[in-house]
């Protein structure tokens, strides 16, 4: 079974974009691999955040996981602030991290611009990811097509740490899932579907009342062509929604392609608003009867926090020894 370690920020209201890139994989293989998945509570904190409600956040963030079908008898589901080993490797991997490199972050650049006052949390927050992967000898992380940087510097910081420090940590390998791993923006589909979108009108809320999906869809933008194709350079608008349309009905891409090659934008908008209601019912079902139960969510979370610190506390003591820390007698 490989380890398999992925996260979320509870930031805002989820949407298409992280179900679709990753939280589908998460629960398509809690079976088949040794899986960890994390609330990460902490990379909420580099951007201003209302302290009042970053633990409702991320209980409802839990909530969503569990109704979109994680199970915590078959994966280990927990959040990141309750095991303090992410902190302690984030310390220890700063000193293997450069200046330089993490300068280079695209979504560094990106969250950084024309702020006032930056964080060095928001400048470090690859680095906090890194040591959540690295903490558990994880070999493959699933994730959407936007973190492909981030895991690519995680990578490198593990090779490095390895080579200056001798054999400690796994090296490990994206998995991002070859389509739908980027949905984009509905209302300017050059850009992906974000929950720090300017305004909401292009993005879905897994939790989106189904008239407000529909809206959202039937109004999403495409091109001034007529011709139903996956092109995403060229039609951007039209291979999202075939793109959606395809992974929320489960079919092959081409197969869905084919299929409504011949018809109008309106139709093809129409069923892909009616898969998206259809495929969103039960997860939403599911969620309201969690979130109503905060008592059953905070045990499950406290146990997957055993679980998980057990096997943080076996690569922590493997990482204090590489790098030449006093053990506390
Ligand atoms: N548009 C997307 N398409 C496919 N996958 C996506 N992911 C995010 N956006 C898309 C993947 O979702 C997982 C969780 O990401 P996150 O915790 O960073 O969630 P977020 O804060 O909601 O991410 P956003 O929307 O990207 O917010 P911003 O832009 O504000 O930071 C990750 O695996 C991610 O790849």
């Amino acid at each position: 079974m490989a380890r398999v370690f992925s996260g979320i920020q509870p930031t805002g209201d989820k949407h298409l974009g992280n179900y679709l890139g990753a939280i589908r994989h998460w629960v398509a293989t809690q079976d088949a691999d040794d899986a960890l998945y994390c609330v990460v509570d902490l990379h909420a904190m580099t951007l201003p955040y209302d302290p009042a409600e970053l633990a409702d956040r991320t209980r409802r963030t839990a909530a969503l996981l569990l109704a979109a079908g994680l199970d915590p008898q078959r994966c280990t589901l927990f959040v990141q602030s309750h095991v303090p080993a992410h902190t302690e490797l984030t310390w220890i991997l700063n000193c293997v991290a450069t200046f330089g490199e993490l300068r280079r972050m695209t979504q560094f650049k990106e969250k950084s611009a024309g702020q006032e006052s930056v964080s060095v949390g928001l400048f470090d927050y690859p680095v906090l990811m890194a040591a959540d992967i690295l903490a558990y000898d994880a070999e493959r992380v699933p994730v959407g097509d936007d973190q492909r940087q981030h895991l690519e510097l995680a990578r490198d910081l593990a090779v490095r740490f390895n080579h200056r420090f001798g054999p400690t940590l796994v090296v490990p390998e994206p998995a991002i899932p070859p389509v739908a791993a980027r949905i984009m923006d509905l209302a300017t589909p050059t850009a992906k579907m974000s929950t720090s979108a300017e305004s909401p009108q292009g993005t879905i809320g897994l939790l989106d009342p189904p008239e407000l999906v529909t809206k959202r869809l039937r109004s999403a933008v495409t091109d001034s062509a007529t011709d139903v194709r996956f092109d995403p350079d060229t039609k951007p608008g039209i291979s999202n929604l075939l793109q959606i349309l395809a992974a929320t009905t489960d079919r092959p891409l081409p197969d869905v392609e084919a299929e409504y090659a011949g018809v109008g934008y309106g139709t093809l908008k129409q069923t892909v608003a009616d898969a998206v209601v259809a495929f969103l019912a039960p997860l939403q079902r599911r969620y309201r009867e969690l979130a109503d139960d905060p008592a059953h969510l905070d045990a499950a979370l406290g146990a997957g926090a055993e679980k998980a610190e057990a096997i943080t506390t076996k690569v922590l003591a493997r990482v204090r020894q590489a790098v030449g820390l006093l053990p506390r007698a």
